[in-house]
């Protein structure tokens, strides 16, 4: 709001209005000024406005975005420990599980698996649909190597 202080046009008050409100189009706009000038200021801003707007409605609208959760496993540990997952219900997610042994990774209460080997990381796709809280671990170990915590 303090660039609006800078203003050359002379005409105070529709022009104060004008950049009082652009000012505040300009905030959402992340702070796209209205310092520079007038006439011309106040069109950017409206523009930038607009911009955003459209902006706004499109991430409403989009799709969660995926979520891949990478997790390394070695000398029977997990690095780093284990790894929390909190994803919102329907999200898309990837776990990509690497590991120094040969093992089959399970995903419980979506009861998923996929092979691991030193050489080839396993990698289960899925979308995170049924909310609760479920262990991953490395079934034939019984290690625990994940929580994946789904919103409900
Ligand atoms: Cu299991």
């Amino acid at each position: 709001m303090a660039g609006c202080g800078y203003s050359p046009v002379p005409s105070s008050s529709p022009e104060r209005t004008a950049c009082a409100a652009a000012a505040v189009l300009a905030a959402a706009a992340l702070l796209a000024g209205c310092g520079s000038g007038g006439q011309t200021s106040t069109a950017t801003s409206l523009a930038a406005t607009t911009a955003a707007g459209t902006t706004t409605a499109t991430a409403t609208a989009a799709e969660p975005a995926a979520k891949t959760v990478e997790i390394a496993v070695a000398n029977g540990t997990v690095d780093g420990g284990i790894v929390r997952v909190s994803v919102d219900r329907g999200t898309a997610v990837v776990l990509v599980v690497h590991a120094d042994v040969s093992d089959e990774v399970h995903v419980h209460g979506y009861d998923l698996h996929g092979d691991v080997t030193p050489s080839q990381p396993a990698r289960i796709s899925f979308t995170a649909d049924v909310p609760g809280r479920f262990e991953v671990e490395l079934e034939s170990r019984g290690l625990q190597i994940a929580q994946l915590e789904v919103g409900a």
